[in-house]
Parts: structure tokens; C-alpha cells; sequence
């Protein structure tokens, strides 16, 4: 393939064809992503014809188009949402003034740190989901897997996108190093907690584009209200594609706990392991995990940072235009902090708060979707048993919570009697070793593994047994 950037290769809304700066930055990059994407992106397909969607506009009704494409071929986009005539800034101390179109250099440091933080995720979630293709369920899932995984590659060009048209040497630099760190390595990890933790199983995976790609959707959501307006629009854009993510990740739970359940009531014992699935507290466990590592996503319940990005215009709340002040000066938000070895309840000046507010708005969403799949659990009789998410405070790295420890309900333990409980709410070797010996993997068109109900429907309209993944 050659390196030769145009509108052609590289679909765009961003004027790229006339933008020789810009032109030059990209070619001079793309090869190394390419490189990236072979080495360490999704293992074994790269050379087979998968049935992809790809964005090729802005349109609300014609953005997405389907056809098989090999993955290395595909073309990465750079999209922003339509610009918004005479936009003002939402939030903060700028409220009221016009939306930046470049970045005022007091901001850039900031800006640029978050851009840096929200690209990173990107490539990172690649690398760790990078060996599920062998041990996929169905050829429904292994596209849909695929699609998950060429959309993150396109949210890494938006982000270098951002660094190349705005910040000059030092965004083409850090452009490169996104390249370079690696999930997981002991020397160059991924910047956040979560995207150093290893996916080795379809549960992982499922249980990741729920909780983790949710926080994709809130991080999204308030840098769309960003005084920055290429930042709001690339992130707007962005959001389209992540619901996808977000159906494949809640779905698929929800489709391995009516598998699950419909094992159950056909087993004398209802043992969901009996006829190859997994059971209930399993599942429940693989929650806990991934809902907790995904709440330290949000950062420090306090925090300084927050209160930064939120006074300059950087980052706003999930939907600020639903909140009535958007100076947020004067109001405070009521935390439980540790303090002296005991919990206490606290006033928190709200512009420190603003980690924890977004986290309100996630976490109701996650609990949304845990009541769904009990009505799932429900439908199909099992009514002994059912899925909750664990107390906030429960397995924390990142915030006030942290270096302490809680059971699921939010009870202090100390760390003595965590660790000999620790495997009754999160996964054990033990579990990892069971749920590794259902990953077998199914690639018959129209058949599925046992641990795992099909979906409801195809992709655009496709059935179940349709060729979505064509080996060359
Ligand atoms: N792991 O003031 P604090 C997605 C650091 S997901 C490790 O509490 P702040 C996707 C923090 O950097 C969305 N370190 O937090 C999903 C700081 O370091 P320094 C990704 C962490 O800064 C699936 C210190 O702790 N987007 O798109 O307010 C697949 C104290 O920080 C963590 C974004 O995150 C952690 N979990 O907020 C693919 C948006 N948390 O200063 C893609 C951009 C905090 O002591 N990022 N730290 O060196 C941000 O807005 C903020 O940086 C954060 C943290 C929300 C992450
Ligand atoms: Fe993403
Ligand atoms: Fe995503």
C-alpha cells in the first residue's frame, strides 16, 4: 500500500487534500501506524475479508458504509461532527464567549495532556483484545470484535489528528509515542489503569466494551462540551461510532446470561457448567471486576485537575446544557470520605467534584443495564439469583478509596481479611481457568459455543449465518 495521503485513502470532512502541513504530518506517520496495527493488532486476520462498516461521511443517515475489507486496508477516516454556527463556550470561567477554533496558549499544556490520555486508550484497547480472533464464539462476534477494533485504530487518527493540525512539533512527537507504549509493558505501559489490565477471554471482552468503552462514552461526552471546538466536534463524531461498542459489550452479557439461565432450568441441578456455560456467580464476579477498574477511569473523587479543566473550559459535565449554573462556583457535593480511619460524610466544593459527578451519570447507566439482564434472568425463570454492581468503593486504585478495603457492599475490611475473601468477588485463577476451557472457538457460519445465546439479529440486516468473516 503506499504512504501517499489523500481523500481517497484517508476519508475526511477536515479539507485534508489542501492541507499540505497536514498532508505531509499524517504520511510521514501512517506508515509507523500501519507497522503498529500489524504487529501487535488484532492476530491472525489480517490477510482475510472481513464485513466492515466504514465511516465515510458526516451524514446522519448515509455516514456508514459495509462492505468485506481486509483489515490493514481499511480506511481509517478523519471526521469532525458539522461545525456549529456562532458557538459559545457552555461552561466555566469563558462561559458565554466564543468557542476556540485555535488553543489559546495558556491551555495547551492541559489540552494537550487530555488529548494525549484519550488517544492513548485507543491503540491500547487494540493491543489487549489483539489474540481474542482464535477463540471467538461465532463469526458474528469475531466481526464484531474486528469492528470494535478498526474504530478504535480511527479514534487514534482523530486524536493525532488534533495533535498534528494543533500543537506543531510537540504533537507530531506525541504522536509517535502513542506508537510506542505497549498495554501492559512493564517499561512503556499505556497511561491508565485499566488499559494495562490483560483481556484473555471473550468474557473479558464483553464485560470490557460494556464498562470500559462506557467510560469511552462519558470521557466523549464531556469533551464534546469542550470551549475547543475540533476537539467538541471530533468527539461528538466519535460518539456515534462508540455505541456500537457499547451494544456489542451489553449485549453480549446479556446474551451469555440467557444462555446461562436456559441451561440452568434444563439442568436437574440447574447448573448452568453442566451443559457448557457459565454460571451466575461466575458472571457476577467478572462485574465486579471490570466495573471497578473502569470506575477508577474517572479519576480522584477530589480533584484539582478537574476543577482545572472545568474553570478553563476544557471539560464539562455529561449534557452541561441540562445543568441549570454552569459557572459552578458556589455549589458543593456531598461525598463519603475516609477520614482518620473512619468514613465521614463531606461538603465538597463541586468544581472539585466533577470526577464523581460524571461518575454518577456511568454508574446509573451501568445499573440501567444490570437490570436489564436480571429481567433476562426473569423471563427465563431463575428467580434465586441476581446481578448487581458492587459498592463504588469496592477494589479501588485511583481516588480517596484507594490503598483501603471494602467488601461489595461498601463494609471497611482490613487487608487481611480482603485478601482471604478476595476470590469470592473477584476472579480467581481458578475462574480464569474455567472460562479459558469454553474458549474454544466456532467459525461454521450460523454456529455459536455453547456459553453464549445468539443475537436477536445480524449486522445491517444480515442473519445470524451470514460470512461475516471470509478466510483468504
Ligand atoms: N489510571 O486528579 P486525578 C476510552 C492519574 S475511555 C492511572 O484524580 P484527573 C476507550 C492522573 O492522570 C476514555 N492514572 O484525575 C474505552 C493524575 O496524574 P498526575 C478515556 C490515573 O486528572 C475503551 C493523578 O492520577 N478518556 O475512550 O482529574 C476502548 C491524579 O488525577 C487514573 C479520558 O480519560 C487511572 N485510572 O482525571 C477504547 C479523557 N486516573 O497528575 C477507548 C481524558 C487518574 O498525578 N482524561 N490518574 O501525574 C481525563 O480527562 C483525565 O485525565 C482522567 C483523570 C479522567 C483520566
Ligand atoms: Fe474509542
Ligand atoms: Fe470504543
Amino acid at each position: 500500500m503506499s504512504t501517499a495521503i489523500s481523500d481517497d485513502k484517508i476519508p475526511n470532512n477536515v479539507n485534508l487534500s489542501s492541507d499540505r502541513r497536514l498532508q505531509r504530518a499524517l504520511e510521514q506517520w501512517q506508515p509507523g501506524f500501519i507497522n503498529w496495527w500489524k504487529e501487535v493488532g488484532p492476530e491472525g486476520y489480517q490477510a482475510d475479508d472481513i464485513y466492515l462498516r466504514t465511516a465515510i461521511s458526516v451524514e446522519t443517515d448515509g455516514w456508514a458504509h459495509f462492505d468485506y475489507v481486509k483489515m490493514p486496508d481499511y480506511r481509517w477516516g478523519i471526521f469532525l461532527a458539522p461545525p456549529e454556527e456562532g458557538r459559545t463556550i457552555g461552561f466555566g470561567d469563558h462561559a458565554g464567549e466564543p468557542a476556540w477554533q485555535e488553543i489559546p496558549g495558556e491551555y495547551r499544556n492541559m489540552l494537550r495532556r487530555i488529548i494525549v490520555t484519550q488517544g492513548d486508550t485507543e491503540p491500547a484497547s487494540v493491543e489487549q483484545q489483539a489474540k481474542l480472533g482464535a477463540i471467538a464464539p461465532s463469526l458474528y462476534d469475531l466481526r464484531n470484535l474486528f469492528q470494535v477494533n478498526v474504530e478504535e485504530g480511527r479514534h487514534l487518527w482523530a486524536m493525532v489528528y488534533l495533535l498534528h493540525n494543533h500543537f506543531g512539533r510537540d504533537g507530531r512527537e506525541e504522536a509517535d509515542t502513542m506508537l510506542e507504549r505497549r498495554s501492559g509493558d512493564a517499561d512503556k505501559p499505556r497511561i491508565l489503569g485499566a488499559f494495562n489490565q490483560p483481556i484473555e477471554n471473550w468474557l473479558d471482552f464483553y464485560m470490557f466494551t460494556m464498562f470500559t468503552d462506557r467510560d469511552g462514552k462519558y470521557q466523549l461526552a464531556s469533551l464534546q462540551e469542550s470551549a475547543f471546538d475540533a476537539l467538541s466536534r471530533t468527539c461528538k463524531f466519535m460518539l456515534t461510532e462508540e455505541a456500537h461498542h457499547m451494544f456489542v459489550g451489553e449485549t453480549g452479557v446479556d446474551r451469555i446470561v440467557a444462555r446461562s439461565a436456559a441451561l440452568m432450568k434444563s439442568d436437574p441441578n440447574e447448573d448452568a457448567r453442566a451443559g457448557g456455560g457459565f454460571d451466575l456467580p461466575l458472571i457476577q464476579k467478572y462485574i465486579n471486576l471490570w466495573f471497578t477498574l473502569s470506575l477508577d477511569l474517572f479519576g480522584g473523587e477530589i480533584s484539582s485537575n478537574a476543577a482545572d479543566y472545568f474553570a478553563s473550559g476544557l471539560k464539562g459535565r455529561y449534557k452541561e446544557h441540562q445543568h441549570a449554573d454552569h459557572a459552578a462556583l458556589t455549589g458543593s457535593y456531598r461525598m463519603t470520605v475516609p477520614r482518620e480511619g473512619q468514613l465521614v460524610e463531606e461538603d465538597v466544593p463541586l468544581r472539585t467534584a466533577m470526577n464523581e459527578v460524571l461518575r454518577d451519570n456511568y454508574v446509573d447507566d451501568c445499573q440501567r443495564a444490570v437490570d436489564k439482564w436480571n429481567r433476562t434472568l426473569a423471563r427465563a425463570g431463575v428467580t434465586n439469583f441476581t446481578l448487581a454492581l458492587p459498592h463504588r468503593r469496592f477494589h479501588r486504585k485511583i481516588g480517596i478509596y484507594a490503598g483501603l478495603h471494602f467488601d461489595v457492599t461498601g463494609h471497611r475490611l482490613s487487608a487481611e481479611e480482603f485478601a482471604q475473601r478476595r476470590s469470592e468477588w473477584l476472579p480467581s485463577a481458578y475462574d480464569a481457568a474455567y472460562v479459558a476451557s469454553l474458549m474454544t472457538g466456532v467459525f461454521a457460519p450460523g454456529k455459536i459455543a455453547s456459553w453464549i445465546a445468539p443475537p436477536s439479529k445480524g449486522i445491517n440486516g444480515q442473519s445470524f449465518d451470514f460470512q461475516y468473516v471470509r478466510r483468504a
